[in-house]
């Protein structure tokens, strides 16, 4: 019956944290998957969080079924944080709890397979590698735009915009809002406001991704994209997640916004967003959007939060300052500064596949294939190892 069904190649990321688990050498390091690590080498469950779980526990409620959309509290405070002052009214926007990012980026597109049928979905070259699996999945062909210029270590802008100029009024087009993943690399504010003159003047429809709001300026500063679409009466679909701004990565907290330009259409979107979640797996789990729903909702542990999201993204900015200053001592003919440049958890190295292997399998040091480490997954016991190991590869 199963003799036909070929074997599974594994995906990228996920398979190298399957690895690095089995190795047992006792120096490995993890800079393979995006998840944020704390000084020791700890995924930090954190404070505001184990407050707000606490104190849910102290009332227990029912385990019942959320409604398809999710949690009503988590779904206004999700609004709020996103959209803050220009959040549009409940006529202009759609939001639906969902389980991730992933979940919102897949109920997303198959919206969009449905209503708006078209082929293809453009993507920046390089992305994050699951939305080419994830597009596909929902039945889109998936191409790309230039982003990356390798030879700069920077954006690709002139490039991006001639190509996004070329694309059919309506295409479909993924933007990382900030923290570019895998590169880092974030356009300027100007140039923000060139790429959104550009979809608005072409008709493109924005699907933004925020896997990362908060980590590269702040939180406010980090969806300007976002809002600037609003203030321009610009549709877009927005996921958002909060497995590494909260810490929740196996609650599976996410949302997915529709930003709908004309009064009153919210409310047909909303529907078949719903009738999207109950096809798919009816309704989203209650936990993690309780604990997120009370610490955005309540003033203090709310502050608590943005202090804590504050300080992960001072610890990376201390990691990468630390990383590329030993890396410039051991290899002074190479420059080191595209680090500091790069926003987020990521820093794309430059390193070659090749060279990757060999830190995986020489010094236990695990990064992507395509030369992008965590840098959250450092810390002052393992920077200068790391910084050891990646100096000896560049040597060759
Ligand atoms: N979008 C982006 C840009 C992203 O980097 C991730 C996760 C997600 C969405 C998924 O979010 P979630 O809420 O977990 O469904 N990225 C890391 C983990 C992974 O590959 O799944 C990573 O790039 O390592």
């Amino acid at each position: 019956m199963f003799s036909h069904l070929p074997p599974y190649a594994g995906d990228p990321i996920l398979s190298l944290m399957e690895h690095y688990l089995r190795d047992e050498r006792a120096g490995k390091v993890n800079l393979s998957i995006g998840i944020y690590a704390d000084g020791h080498g700890a995924i930090p469950v954190l404070p505001s969080v184990r407050t707000a779980d606490v104190e849910l526990a102290g009332a227990p409620a029912p385990y019942t079924y959320l409604p398809m959309e999710g949690h009503a509290a988590y779904r206004q405070a999700v609004a709020a944080l996103l959209f803050g002052d220009d959040l549009p009214g409940a006529e202009h926007l759609a939001v639906v709890q969902t389980l991730g990012g992933s979940g919102a980026l897949k109920v997303g597109a198959d919206l969009i397979a449905r209503f708006f049928p078209q082929p293809t979905v453009w993507i920046p070259d390089p992305t994050w590698d699951n939305h080419i699996g994830i597009f596909e999945g929902a039945g889109f062909k998936t191409e790309r735009y230039p982003y990356y210029d390798a030879q700069t270590k920077g954006l690709a802008f002139d490039a991006m915009l001639a190509k996004l100029e070329s694309l059919p009024r309506g295409a479909v087009v993924l933007l990382h809002p900030c923290c570019h993943n895998p590169t880092g690399v974030d356009p300027l504010r100007e140039q923000w406001a060139q790429i959104i003159d550009l979809i608005e003047h072409r008709g493109l429809l924005p699907f933004f991704d925020l896997a990362y709001q908060g980590f590269a300026e702040s939180l406010e500063q980090d969806v300007w994209p976002v809002r600037e679409c609003v203030r321009r009466g610009i549709a877009f679909f927005l996921s958002n997640s909060f497995s590494k701004i909260f810490s929740l990565y196996g609650e599976r907290v996410g949302a997915l916004s529709v930003f709908c330009p004309e009064a009153g259409q919210a409310a047909n979107v909303l529907g078949q967003l719903k009738l999207t979640v109950r096809r798919n797996y009816s309704s989203p789990p209650m936990h993690g959007a309780l604990i997120v729903a009370r610490v955005l909702g309540d003033a203090t542990l709310r502050a608590q939060w943005q202090a804590e999201v504050e300080q992960m993204r001072v610890r990376v900015r201390d990691m990468r300052i630390k990383l590329s200053e030993q890396l410039k001592s051991a290899v002074p003919d190479h420059d080191f500064s595209f680090l500091l440049r790069q926003h987020g958890m990521f820093g794309y190295t430059g390193l070659s596949a090749a060279q990757v292997d060999r830190l995986r399998e020489e010094f236990g040091v695990y990064a992507v294939h395509s030369g992008r480490i965590c840098v959250a997954g450092l810390n002052d016991s393992n920077v200068a190892r790391v910084a050891e190991a990646m100096a000896e590869v560049l040597r060759g």
